[in-house]
């Protein structure tokens, strides 16, 4: 399962880019995180940044579009966005950056869930991985650093959503 993890997760790289993947255990079933990770339509369910999203196009087909208005205090203020894969049954969802008010150009993601049990109890470890351009004026390392920021906040309140669900 690693190595198809490992395999899920690989990115090509062109010049000046950077690549990195996040992982993070969340003490909730698959389907109960599945649940919340693939509703493009609905990334404010746990993204914090997110303020306001609107579909452009589709709804949850390979190919739909979103606008994102992104919150307060970021160097960005929109991001136009397209569902590259969703897989019900592997638990794969990825998205690509298309457009928008922000720095991350050629921004791709990929997110995937793997069951695991923790003492006795079922949970799912959570691997999110990306790729984008290094902007002008700015090194490999502080584009990772910056986007690998961004993704732990979303992971550590994806957590907290899928904890606290009635379910749980
Ligand atoms: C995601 C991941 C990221 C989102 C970035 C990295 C972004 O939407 C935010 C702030 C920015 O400055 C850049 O899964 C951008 O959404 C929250 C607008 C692209």
């Amino acid at each position: 399962d690693v190595e198809r993890a490992r395999l899920l997760h690989q990115h090509g790289l062109g010049e000046s880019q950077c690549t990195s993947a996040l992982v993070k255990h969340i003490n909730a079933p698959v389907d109960v995180v599945w649940s919340l990770v693939r509703r493009f339509d609905e990334p404010q369910r746990y993204k914090p940044f997110v303020r306001r999203c609107v579909m452009r196009e589709g709804g949850l087909e390979v190919g739909s579009i979103r606008e994102i208005e992104v919150a307060s205090g970021l160097p960005a203020t929109s991001s136009v966005e397209q569902l590259e894969s969703l897989d019900d049954n592997e638990h794969i969802v990825g998205f690509r950056k298309l457009d928008g008010d922000h720095r991350l150009q050629n921004y791709s993601s990929i997110l995937t869930l793997h069951e695991d049990v923790i003492d006795e109890r079922p949970g799912t470890t959570v691997v999110e991985s990306f790729v984008v351009n290094v902007p002008d004026g700015n090194s490999e390392e502080e584009t990772c650093y910056f986007v690998e920021h961004l993704i732990k906040c979303n992971l550590r309140s994806l957590a907290n959503v899928c904890e606290q669900l009635p379910s749980q």
